[in-house]
């Protein structure tokens, strides 16, 4: 197993559409193991295959308070969606920033499990929040899309200050 390192905003490779997952063997499975310790390791809900810089329909999540819960899903597709809840979202790719979006209350997805059967999972609250934010990203959207252009502005100046910011302490213990 190997911790992966995940992209951050504005890296425009989060701006990949994902491509369908046509194989399910053990090279994807090996993927899939390194995208969960990465997560938990972060610690994350979710990842999204996107966020490693891998760009293919395959996410993972664990919205347990014990981390106990892993869910896999393959070429995800919603099926159903009804009501509305908005959340404060964080994201592991755009660090340090918080924000409330509105998304379905309920969702109904189907994809593939890690042996490449046929799964339906029925979510809402958190985890179906999170399936929507990490199926966003196979998308190449983010979070932050969701804010007016002003606000989006601001992220990106933060963010960018802080990974100059980190250059330079870099080059100071160097
Ligand atoms: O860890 C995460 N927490 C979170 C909180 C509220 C809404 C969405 C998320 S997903 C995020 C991990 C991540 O960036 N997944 O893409
Ligand atoms: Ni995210």
């Amino acid at each position: 197993m190997a911790k992966l390192q995940i992209l951050e905003f504005p890296d425009e490779r989060l701006r990949t559409k994902a491509a369908p997952i046509e194989v399910v063997d053990d090279a994807l499975r090996s993927l899939i193991d390194d995208m969960f310790e990465t997560m938990y390791d972060a610690p994350g809900i979710g990842l999204a295959a996107t966020q490693v810089n891998v760009h293919r329909r395959l996410l993972v999540a664990d919205v347990s308070e014990d981390r106990s819960e892993p869910l896999v899903l393959i070429n995800p597709e919603i099926v159903e969606r009804d009501g509305v809840q908005t959340c404060s979202e964080g994201c592991l790719s755009v660090p340090t920033i918080t924000a409330d979006v509105t998304r379905a209350e309920r969702i109904v997805v189907t994809g593939l499990d890690r042996n490449g059967e046929s799964i339906r999972v029925e979510a809402d609250g958190l985890l179906a929040v999170c399936i929507q934010h990490e199926m966003d990203h196979l998308q190449g959207k983010l979070f932050v899309d969701y804010l007016s252009p002003l606000k989006r502005q601001m992220v990106r100046k933060k963010l960018e200050k802080r990974a100059r910011l980190e250059r330079e302490h870099a080059e100071v213990r160097a």
